[in-house]
């Protein structure tokens, strides 16, 4: 007779099989073509591996940048699996993607691996890494100051619609005068200087790519140093014109607070670094605006506990994700557990931030184990108080964790 599921097993399977919909990502409708990263090569050029790899080996910054992107992957491979135990999350991730794929990476040398990858039929491929992965859906990052992708949404794309959009604006938020240089080349008629007329036109500039792009909400990632209230153009362009905005349209705007940009520009993309952001701003925010809401994630380790306290004290406050650097196991599993025992369900413990479609697999494989093992230690302490959850709780709890929350929070997908 087989042995009954334990309680592990049971959160287990339940976590396994339970759709994720997953809220922040950089990956891109297939319909964008180039735009959408998979592939062996660019698993190992992710920035992730790239300041690993650096640790490990001698090469000029400029000799590596300077080579081409398969020759980047083979110094990776060669730095972090070959020449050391490929121990870090990052490293580990491509383990368990090659794995679900049936790939035996002890085996397979680098071109073998690149035979099989180029051997996939890109439509058949998307199905079976979302398969596989048990994604149902997928927020992109979609900003129209990048000029390659401005141009696919020009050619107005037809859409799948598993992949929806949020709209990203750090540069108009963080480098004004710039962007209003941008805007005006658009066709926006922005000043420099705050005016009622100039927050109108930033106005009609989102609401033009909300619509363009049917983005669910917009987004920005600030540095440590983002204060609010304050006497700057991202204050006055919060206030006039993107929370206004957020209103008009339903939407929330999403904070990714802790970010310092270009610590070493010699890393490119791999150069961003960490800082502590003083959680008044987004308590001002939150405070100040009760008919907005705010979705928040915190790169640094020590603004974790802040900003669960925050989301306590607002309803219009919506943690989620362990971004980036706190994407480890060992802080997984810290930062989720604190959120469970002081916000309960109501909030959203992960995305997978993936930049290669094929990361999805090993960001959603280790996030969902570490879910599992946080939910069942909860579970065990509620039984030992004399309150034991049944399939059907469990079941619906893992679904708001893992995108039903934050639909909720966010409002259904308007049409636009
Ligand atoms: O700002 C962001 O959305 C960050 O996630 C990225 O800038 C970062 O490069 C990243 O990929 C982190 O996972
Ligand atoms: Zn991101």
């Amino acid at each position: 007779m087989p042995s009954p599921e334990t309680l592990e097993q049971r959160v287990a399977r339940i976590v396994e099989s339970t759709p994720v919909h997953d809220i922040h990502t950089h990956l891109y409708d297939p319909g964008f073509g180039s735009l959408l990263l998979w592939g062996i090569d660019e698993l190992l050029v992710y920035h992730y591996l790239v300041s690993e790899a650096f640790r490990q080996m001698d090469r000029p910054f400029d000799q590596f940048w300077s080579a081409s992107r398969s020759e980047q992957a083979e110094f990776v491979w060669q730095a972090l699996f070959i020449d050391h135990s490929p121990v870090s999350e990052a490293c580990r991730g491509v383990l368990t993607t090659l794995q679900a794929f049936g790939l035996d990476a002890r085996k397979q040398d680098l071109p073998t691996l690149r035979t099989w990858f180029a051997a996939q039929q890109p439509g058949e491929f998307v199905e079976r890494v979302l398969q596989l992965a048990h994604v149902q859906s997928i927020c992109m990052t979609n900003s129209p100051f990048d000029d390659e992708e401005r141009a696919f949404w020009e050619t107005r794309p037809s859409r799948d619609s598993r992949f929806q959009a949020a709209l990203r604006i750090d540069p108009l938020l963080l480098a004004w005068p710039e962007s209003a240089a941008r805007l005006r080349s658009w066709g926006y008629a922005v000043g420099n200087e705050p005016s009622a007329g100039t927050a109108d036109e930033v106005r009609r500039f989102l609401a033009d790519w909300t619509r363009r792009i049917r983005s669910r909400f917009c987004m920005v990632s600030l540095p440590p140093s983002f204060a609010y209230p304050a006497a700057n153009d991202t204050t006055w362009l919060l206030d006039q014109a993107v929370l206004p905005h957020c209103r008009e349209f339903g939407q929330p705007l999403a904070l990714m607070l802790g970010v310092k940009r270009a610590v070493n520009p010699q890393l490119r993309m791999a150069g961003d670094g960490v800082g502590r952001s003083d959680l008044t701003a987004l308590q001002n925010l939150c405070a100040s605006h009760p008919d907005n809401r705010f979705l928040a994630t915190c790169l640094a380790r020590e603004n974790q506990h802040e900003l669960v306290v925050h989301a306590r004290k607002f309803r219009n406050l919506h943690p989620f994700g362990c971004w980036w650097f706190t994407n480890t196991p060992q802080l997984i599993t810290e930062i989720t557990t604190m959120r469970l025992e002081l916000l309960g369900t109501s909030f959203t413990p992960q995305h997978s931030d993936a930049r290669v479609l094929d990361q999805l697999i090993y960001k959603w494989r280790h996030s969902r184990a570490v879910l599992t093992g946080c939910l069942t230690e909860k579970y065990a302490a509620l039984a030992v108080a004399g309150w034991t959850v049944t399939e059907a709780e469990i079941t619906r709890d893992v679904a708001e964790l893992m995108g039903g929350a934050f639909d909720r929070f966010c409002g259904l997908p308007a049409q636009l």
